[in-house]
């Protein structure tokens, strides 16, 4: 293709964008807008999977048969998440095991959140309400994101997460309305995910690369640093209604920007983990690699399966 019949393309892909045009997986695209969703949605795949493990940890040990119910649902739709979201990847012209293999590799990232540990049932509550709180307010722009396959994953995915949020923050509520000692669980487990859910939603403006360019593709529609502020404003009140206290010395109302000031973010503690250095970094991909390995069997004897049918499907046609 010339170069100037690439420009005409690279100009109509900006007009379908600007005109908030679906972007669908055999239209023309420029190569790097293909890159970055594939970066993107199969980090956001593979979170949803490694995020199974912190919290698979608690389903024998929840407090009670709801409890249990509740969190194996769950668990089970972020399962879900990731398949709808590897599928959505794969429209891109990646295969399911390319994305493996970057995940096991250590090539591509999943969210730095799922590298702390779940020490107490309260981590459980902790997670739904912040964590998925966090991811709620990071998905809901992505319903309206500019690829197609991606954005209409996000819709089912962001209605399951609400439920979700719920019940972490259910939990939270039965705590810290509990015993002494369970809200001093509830106000640890707050102390202890506070600042990582915060560090989850990506560095700051100046210093994220990818932002810029994926705020004009549209795949991003909110900065890192508003989704932050966003979370933080809507989550500050519900720790107070419940008595608890979010570990910021530095949070205060500001009446001008009708929002909360806050304290400073670690982040290098936050690079460390995303390089690989985080308190679970390790067990994580241990746990991921070997379920991997122990599942070739099902592999195989799925492919087996289809390969039977196949050649009998055959034999009844000839
Ligand atoms: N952790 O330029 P930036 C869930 C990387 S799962 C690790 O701002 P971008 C759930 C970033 O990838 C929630 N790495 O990047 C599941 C980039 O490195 P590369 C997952 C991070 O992409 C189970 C570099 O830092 N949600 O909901 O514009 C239970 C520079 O960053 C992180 C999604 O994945 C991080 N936290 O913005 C409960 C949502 N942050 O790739 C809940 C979709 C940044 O150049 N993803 N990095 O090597 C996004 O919205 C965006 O990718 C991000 C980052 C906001 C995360």
């Amino acid at each position: 293709m010339s170069e100037a019949e690439i420009k005409n393309l690279e100009e109509a892909f900006e007009a379908r964008i600007e005109r908030d045009e679906k972007i669908e997986p055999k239209d023309w695209m420029p190569e790097k807008y293909r890159q970055t969703h594939i970066r993107q949605m199969s980090q956001h795949a593979h979170s949803e999977i490694i995020g199974m493990l912190p919290e698979g940890n608690w389903i024998s040990r929840a407090p009670s048969l709801r409890r249990k119910v509740a969190l194996l649902a769950k668990v089970q739709d972020e399962g879900g998440h990731g398949l709808y979201l590897y599928s959505a990847t794969e429209t891109l012209g990646i295969t399911r095991d390319e994305l493996f293999e970057q995940l096991h590799s250590g090539k591509a990232k999943y969210s730095s959140i799922f590298n702390y540990p779940t020490l107490t049932w309260a981590d459980i509550g902790a997670i739904g309400w912040l964590v998925d709180g966090a991811a709620i307010i990071n998905q809901v722009p992505l319903c309206n994101t500019s690829f197609g396959p991606y954005a209409r994953a996000m819709v089912r995915v962001c209605k399951e997460e609400s439920f979700h949020q719920r019940q972490g923050y259910e939990i939270m509520v039965k705590l810290a309305k509990g015993a002494p000692e369970q809200k001093e669980m509830a106000q640890d487990a707050l102390n202890r995910w506070w600042w990582p859910s915060l560090m989850m939603l990506g560095p700051t403006d100046n210093q994220s690369v990818h932002t810029a360019q994926s705020m004009k593709w549209k795949l991003k529609r909110k900065t890192n640093d508003e989704l932050r502020q966003q979370f933080i404003d809507q989550t500050v009140p519900q720790a107070e209604l419940i008595g608890l206290k979010v570990p910021d010395e530095n949070l205060k109302w500001n009446d001008a920007k009708k929002g909360y000031d806050f304290g400073d973010i670690d982040w290098d503690e936050f690079w460390q983990v995303v390089k690989g250095h985080g308190p679970c970094n390790k067990e994580r991909m241990t746990a991921r690699v070997s379920a991997w390995e122990n599942g070739q069997w099902v592999r195989d004897a799925a492919m087996a399966h289809a390969e039977k049918q196949a050649a009998s499907l055959q034999k009844e046609v000839s």
